[in-house]
């Protein structure tokens, strides 16, 4: 079997008003979706971050995809970790990954690019053999993979522009601790999770810490509790939110990436064990290749590691990243970012077969609607908040390609090529805004 076509469709997906540190999120999330057809006439496919650069970093490895055994995947790594050098290279002088969204570090540049072609490899493997795409990589040691509610604050409306501009969403405006607890209770309706995250670092410190504390009051500690806010705390901030937190986040939560930098969370992490207070640190900012595990360990910045198969290095390097974390003793959860439901089994088959991801996943897949889906049937389904692994073989889910034209047909019509929350917010909620880490 070989690749004999690789085609890339760039789709923007509509996408509400949520806001992070970072800023706004735009009308549109851009993603692109991933195609191999294979000489015995079978696709496979995944779906990675958008824009130019993501493109344009795929389209530099045709000539090695296209003619390629999509089993020989160890040597396509080999490849492309010749580049890792130029990575740097080209990260040099740039800013770090606590300035940058996900998927445009140029240091992880390659990684992202082999994940993209991983997984289309492994699902048009897992189609030619009839089998799972996880069965590929040793079987799943779980068979639901569980999702956690991922809450944001927001501004009213959906997402969308000119005539296809959407309604208001069903979660409205979320600026309050009563809005953060109305939206909670929505999705986890609606979804049936069973762990909840809230974007923080968007209002001051107490107001997040009170929604935090109104969750805990409505959901009960049954119901382990998460906030993220992005760097946007300085260290004293992140003791005292730690501190005043601390009943509601040790119980099976986390404090994820309150501060920038390892050293700054290993900072936080001394004086909160010097206060009796165990909450563990995640980090999808301090901790995004593998090198900087064994430093999350050394330091004790990070307990808990955030994979997610886009940035790590698709599916094996997950595995890898899971071997690693039982090695040293650390937890692994799961990061995510705008997708769509390809990239919802993605993460599903990659979770399910790593025995160190006790944690439920972070998914935007509620942010997301029917409308824009590209997978054939709709929207994946969540089962008491979980996605079960399907029987099917590969990632178990096929193109719908009008769907996938019709994302085609809006990317086409975008002024913009990368996510820049900065330039949102200033567009469209205060033009002086500008990101400041530490804010608080
Ligand atoms: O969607 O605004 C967002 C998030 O802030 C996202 O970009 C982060 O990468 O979800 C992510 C996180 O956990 O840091
Ligand atoms: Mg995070």
């Amino acid at each position: 079997m070989r690749i004999s076509e690789l085609k890339l469709h760039p789709i923007a997906v509509a996408d509400g008003p949520l806001r992070s540190s970072y800023g706004l999120h735009a009308p549109y999330a851009l993603r692109t979706i991933v195609e191999i057809k294979t000489t015995d006439g079978i696709t496979g496919i995944s779906e990675t971050y958008g824009g130019d650069r993501p493109l344009a970093a795929i389209e530099a490895v045709r000539s090695r995809v296209v003619g390629m055994d999509p089993f020989q995947l160890a040597g396509f790594w080999q490849y492309l970790s010749a580049q890792a050098e130029q990575d740097k290279a080209d990260a040099a002088g740039g800013r770090s990954q606590t300035w940058l969204v996900p998927g445009e570090n140029p240091l992880d540049q390659h990684t992202r690019t082999f994940a993209a072609i991983e997984v289309a490899c492994l699902d048009a493997i897992g189609k030619a053999l009839g089998r799972p795409l996880c069965d590929l990589v040793g079987g799943k040691v779980r068979d639901r993979v569980p999702f956690s509610a991922y809450l944001f604050y927001k501004h009213a409306g959906a997402g969308g522009m000119g005539a296809d501009v959407r309604k208001d969403d069903e979660y409205g405006e979320i600026m309050t601790p009563d809005a953060v607890v109305r939206s909670c209770k929505q999705m986890i309706a609606k979804y049936g999770f069973k762990e909840v995250k809230l974007k923080g670092g968007v209002v001051p410190p107490d107001e997040e810490i009170a929604a935090i504390k109104a969750l805990r009051v409505e959901l009960g500690p049954k119901i382990p509790l998460r906030i993220d806010p992005n760097c946007a705390w300085s260290v004293d901030t992140s003791v005292r939110v730690g501190r005043e937190l601390k009943a509601e986040l040790c119980d099976g939560g986390y404090l994820e990436d309150p501060c920038a930098g390892m050293d700054g969370m290993a900072e936080v992490r001394r004086r909160l064990l010097a206060e009796g207070n165990d909450t563990p640190l995640a980090s999808n900012v301090a901790t995004t290749c593998f090198p900087h595990v064994p430093e999350a360990k050394r330091t004790d910045g990070v307990q808990i590691v955030l994979s997610d198969p886009h940035y790590w290095g698709g599916i094996r390097n997950q595995q890898k990243l899971s071997d690693l974390c039982e090695v040293l003793g650390l937890g692994m959860s799961m990061h995510s970012n705008n997708h769509l439901g390809v990239s919802l089994m993605t993460m599903a088959h990659a979770a399910a077969v790593c025995p160190a991801l006790t944690y439920a996943c972070d998914t935007h897949y509620p942010w997301q609607t029917e409308i824009d889906e590209v997978v054939v049937g709709g929207r994946i389904k969540f089962d008491e908040g979980s996605v079960v692994i399907p029987d099917k073989p590969g990632l178990g889910v096929e193109l719908d390609y009008d769907q996938v034209a019709r994302g085609r047909e809006r990317y086409d019509k975008l002024p913009y090529r990368k996510r820049d929350d900065e330039a949102e917010m200033q567009k469209h909620v205060d033009p002086n805004w500008k990101r400041i880490l530490p804010r608080w």
